[in-house]
């Protein structure tokens, strides 16, 4: 007989579609949270797996997801990701055999897509690390400063300026909550649609600072219930920024051809991926 074999489950995409499609019926399900959607809070659990890779180092990054770790997950970026955590729990035990890192991905790319937003191809092969491999505090950006430090914290990930305003449109999804980063509101009156809303409001609107205890941000002058953070501003005060912001703004099929590539990028920053790992392209629920 085969004693002494054990039979590894391989997934198929179809077994990863499944995964993806559980996500999505938990989505419309559960939508008494926030604007009526988990989707934008799983967008941030993805980015901030992922937006802490080192290309010198080669540390960081989706491969590994060690936020499950008091030591990164209490890092103060990531307050408030827990509810993103638990909201997949239930996916990870119906499908224990996924690593909680390709979950973690893979369920930032069904929020996306099923916010309407563009297909997000996704290769499956992340490994979860313990707890030696979190990373240290300040690898992600702090939404009080300016355009130097945007380019310090994106240029070490490997991106570019192009690239930066176009990973900044996520900011047309979800809000500030002032028991998270001590931020208040949302940037767009769509918060949980993709769109190229965040640079036309950007352009469009006049800023002005708030006047509260909180910490420095913008509000609009006409309805006061927007909100941009300092770094957004820089998008726009920054030369070389804001041609992007002119550009997407103007045009929401180029962002969303640029925000699928980016985000792709993103999300396999520093995965060691088999050479014959192939692309999935999800189907979208709602179509
Ligand atoms: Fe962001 N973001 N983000 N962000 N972010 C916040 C919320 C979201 C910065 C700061 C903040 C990206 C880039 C940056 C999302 C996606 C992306 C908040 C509020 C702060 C502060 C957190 C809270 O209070 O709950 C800064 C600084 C940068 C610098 O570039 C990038 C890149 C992405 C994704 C590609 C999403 C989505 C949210 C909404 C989360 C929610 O819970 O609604």
């Amino acid at each position: 007989g085969s004693a002494g074999v054990t039979k590894v489950f391989t997934p198929t995409q179809e077994d990863y579609q499944k995964v993806y499609n559980e996500i999505a019926a938990r989505l419309e399900e559960k939508d008494d949270y926030d604007d009526g959607s988990y989707g934008p809070v799983l967008v941030r659990l993805a980015w901030h797996a992922s937006g802490t890779y080192d290309k010198e180092t080669g540390t960081g990054g989706s491969n590994g997801a060690t936020m499950r770790f008091a030591p990164e997950g209490g890092h103060g970026a990531n307050a408030g990701l827990v509810s993103a955590r638990d909201f997949l729990e239930p996916v990870k035990a119906k499908y224990p055999w996924i690593s909680y890192s390709d979950l973690w991905i893979l369920a930032g790319v069904c929020a996306i897509q099923e916010m309407q937003g563009p297909i997000i191809s996704f290769r499956p092969g992340r490994a979860d690390k313990d707890i030696a491999a979190c990373t240290p505090d300040g690898r992600l950006p702090d939404a009080s400063q300016g355009n130097k430090h945007l380019r310090d914290i994106f240029y070490r990930m490997g991106f570019n300026d192009q690239e930066i305003v176009a990973l900044s449109g996520a900011h047309a999804l979800g809000r500030c909550h002032t028991t998270r980063s001590g931020f208040e509101g949302p940037w767009t009156f769509s918060p949980t649609v993709v769109t190229n809303e965040y640079y036309k409001l950007l352009l469009s609107e006049t800023w002005q600072w708030k006047k509260w205890n909180g910490p420095k941000q913008l509000e609009d002058k006409k309805t006061k219930s927007l909100m941009m953070l300092p770094t957004d501003m820089a998008l726009v005060s920054d030369k070389s920024f804001k041609q992007y912001v002119d550009k997407y703004a103007k045009d929401e099929e180029l962002f969303f051809k640029d925000f699928s590539a980016v985000v792709t990028k993103l999300f396999e920053l520093g995965v060691p991926f088999a050479e014959t790992t192939e692309k999935i392209i999800f189907k979208p629920t709602n179509v």
